[in-house]
């Protein structure tokens, strides 16, 4: 059985729209919402979505406030983990991630442990950003491949999908990063615990409304977590993970 954790923060125009494409693409799937207390009321169109539609397949955790994506993503890992899911997925909840791909996914991790969805392989893309958020991107997943040593092409992406048992190795509570960089410390764990991990073409599309959440703040801790992660890399490729 399969899982989407989909966090949100202020995603009321996009989330409605945004579950019934996913329903349609793969319609027995479950979606977890992650929401840290929206302004917009996120949280109370997912309660009435509950109620009103999808009783057995959408759940919702809440927190009191915004904190971040890394850590909504660990909650829901381990929400995941308690039930019986096979496969989780990390997935935006502004569309830039399209539900087309789900399917494809789902043939692909039963092949591998990690999925990563790669807008820079043949086939992948991205429609409607501008240079500098190419670059950012771009730069990161070549500087964190250089600095790393893995062998991906996109490494800051964050529509992917992990087979149960690669969350159960990697001790989510040691988890150093929670903006941008989350996304390459997951996959850099994986990786050093020596799990499969492949790329898949996506097409990723800047969202249509709403803000993006991205800020200086979140790009810099990206880039000192490269070198955080290379230099405890020996601390935590063993199965105690790594603590300061
Ligand atoms: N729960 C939660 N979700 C967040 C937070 N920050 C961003 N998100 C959600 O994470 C996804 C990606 O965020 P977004 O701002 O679009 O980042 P970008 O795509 O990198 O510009 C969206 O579904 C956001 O609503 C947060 O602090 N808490
Ligand atoms: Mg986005």
């Amino acid at each position: 059985m399969e899982l989407i954790i989909i966090p949100t923060y202020n995603e009321c125009n996009n989330l409605e729209r945004l579950l019934s494409m996913i329903y349609k693409e793969t319609p027995d799937i479950h979606v977890l919402i992650v929401d840290d207390n929206s302004p917009d009321g996120t949280g109370e169109l997912v309660k009435t979505l509950i109620q009103k539609r999808y009783s057995n397949q959408l759940f919702l955790l809440e927190r009191s406030g915004k904190q971040g994506l890394g850590t909504a993503y660990i909650v829901g890992f381990k929400w995941a983990l308690k039930r019986s899911y096979k496969y989780i997925f990390e997935m935006d909840g502004d569309f830039s991630h399209n539900p087309k791909y789900l399917k494809n996914f789902i043939v692909a991790i039963k092949k591998c442990d990690v999925v990563l969805g790669s807008r820079y392989v043949h086939g992948g893309g991205i429609i409607n950003w501008n240079f500098f958020r190419r670059i950012i991107s771009y730069g990161g997943s070549l500087y964190s491949r250089m600095f790393l040593g893995m062998p991906l092409n996109d490494i800051t992406g964050g529509f992917k999908c992990f087979d149960r048992k690669v969350l159960e190795q990697i001790p989510l509570d040691n988890i150093q990063s929670n903006g941008m960089s989350f996304q390459i410390e997951m996959t850099y764990r994986a990786f050093l615990q020596g799990f499969i991990v492949k790329e898949m073409p996506i097409v990723f599309e800047e969202r249509a409304t709403g803000k993006s959440k991205i800020s200086v703040k979140i790009f810099m801790e990206a880039v000192f977590m490269v070198w955080k992660l290379r230099f405890k890399k020996a601390s935590f490729s063993n199965k105690n993970g790594w603590k300061e």
